[in-house]
């Protein structure tokens, strides 16, 4: 046991400071931008292998003039959707972002996103820590009329 320990020390010591490097992300897609409609929105899981809850506390990208964390919620029967404050991820625990549910929400395109392309965009945490995400532009249904008006 003691050899095993010692063993998986250096490698523990040089991962600590990188808490970042806890948080995986896969599985990540944006929707293809309808002709004429400025907004869609991009999905993905997000796995945490730390023991620390983290906190997503915004989106960043550079393919729209706004990008904001979502959430859709029934209200009086009709799904909405509104900005989150955070994104938490529990130690050990997994959040999926996808249609209907959370979603990384991009306002005003930059230019038409088509099926194919590739987009990069940010998630940060409360530590500020910016996390690169790199997804491919996918067709994907809107699940309700709602999703589309902003
Ligand atoms: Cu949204």
């Amino acid at each position: 046991m003691k050899k095993v320990f010692l063993g998986l020390l250096p490698l523990l010591l040089t991962m600590a400071p990188l808490s970042w490097a806890e948080l995986a992300i896969e599985n990540a897609h944006i929707r293809a931008s309808i002709p004429g409609a400025p907004n869609t929105a991009a999905f993905l899981t997000l796995s945490n292998s730390g023991d620390q809850t983290i906190r997503l506390v915004r989106a960043e990208s550079e393919i729209a003039a706004r990008t904001e964390l979502h959430t859709h919620t029934k209200d009086n029967g009709v799904m909405r959707m509104r900005e989150v404050e955070a994104v938490e991820v529990p130690a050990g625990g997994q959040v999926v972002l996808q249609p209907g549910g959370l979603h990384v929400m991009f306002m005003q395109l930059v230019e038409p996103l088509n099926p194919g392309e590739q987009a990069k965009f940010y998630l940060v945490d409360d530590q500020g820590s910016r996390h690169q995400v790199q997804a491919p532009v996918m067709k994907i249904k809107a699940l309700h009329k709602s999703s589309k008006q902003h």
